[in-house]
Formats: C-alpha cells, sequence, structure tokens
C-alpha cells in the first residue's frame, strides 16, 4: 500500500517534470528567462572574482574556486539556449538577429567563453594570482565581445 502511493508520486513527479519540458520547449518568453538566469548566475559568480583580484573585496581562495567552477558550468549551458523563435522577433529579448544569421560565428563566442572558462577553474585551483588575473582577463574579453555583437546595447 505505502509502495503504491510512493509509486503514483513518483509518477506524479515526472509528469510535472515532463509537462514542464514541454511548456519549457514551446515558450519564447521560458527559454529567454532560462537563458538570463544563467547569464545572471555566470555574472554574479565572475564579477566577485574580479573584484577580488582588485582588491575591492576581501580575497578568498576557497570562493574563488567555487565560484570559478559555476563559471564554468554556466559556460556548458549557453549552447542550445538559442533556438529558433526565441528572437527579437517573436519574443522580449536583448538577444540580436545576428545570433540567428550568423549562427557559427555566435557558436564560435560559445566555444570561446567555454575554453575561457575551462582555464578560468585551472588558474583558480593553482592559487597563482597572476595566472587568475590572465585567465579573468580572457573571460571578460570574451563576454565583451559575444556582447558587442550579439547582443543589444542597453
Ligand atoms: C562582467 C560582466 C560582464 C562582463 C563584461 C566584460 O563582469 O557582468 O558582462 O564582465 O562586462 O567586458
Amino acid at each position: 500500500m505505502i509502495k503504491r502511493s510512493i509509486l503514483s508520486l513518483t509518477s506524479a513527479a515526472v509528469l510535472a517534470t515532463g509537462m514542464h519540458g514541454v511548456a519549457h520547449a514551446n515558450d519564447p518568453a521560458d527559454v529567454v528567462e532560462y537563458r538570463q538566469a544563467v547569464f545572471q548566475v555566470t555574472k554574479n559568480n565572475f564579477g566577485p572574482i574580479a573584484d577580488m583580484l582588485k582588491g575591492d573585496i576581501e580575497y578568498d581562495q576557497e570562493a574563488i574556486k567555487k565560484m570559478a567552477s559555476v563559471v564554468e558550468m554556466m559556460s556548458t549551458l549557453v549552447e542550445g539556449q538559442f533556438p529558433e523563435g526565441t528572437g527579437p522577433l517573436e519574443t522580449e529579448t536583448n538577444a540580436l538577429m545576428d545570433i540567428w544569421d550568423e549562427p557559427e560565428a555566435f557558436g564560435e563566442r560559445i566555444a570561446e567563453f567555454e575554453q575561457t572558462a575551462v582555464t578560468l577553474v585551472e588558474a583558480a585551483n593553482s592559487g597563482d594570482k597572476r595566472q587568475l588575473a590572465a585567465a579573468v582577463k580572457d573571460v571578460g574579453a570574451s563576454c565583451k565581445a559575444c556582447h558587442d555583437d550579439f547582443r543589444r546595447d542597453d
């Protein structure tokens, strides 16, 4: 009896998750919300590393390692978050049409972000401040290059 309730609870949860998945795939606003959240988490974890290097906030090696690994994880979530139908013609977004007009160039920018983020993790784990500063510069340049070409200026 108890087993059966657990089973039906599980199927309810699976069903709910599945339904959410379908909604996510079909509703451009949900896709935009998700990708903006990814970039928000990226910013909230990348910014403090730069601030610590500048001495604006207290340097914390363990926090840096954690934040760098979050940035790296976020970088792996960008690919696939700009499907057809989620551009400025279809929904409210700062993403420029160039993303869909120049998918190869956009793909290269995403790949750059992923690569520089891996370098950031390596630098964070090394504990070498100069290596970290170089990696932060490269990640920042990758953010900026993509924003310059593919994000609407506010
Ligand atoms: C950040 C942040 C960005 C990038 C970009 C780099 O900290 O929020 O969008 O760095 O400004 O030029």
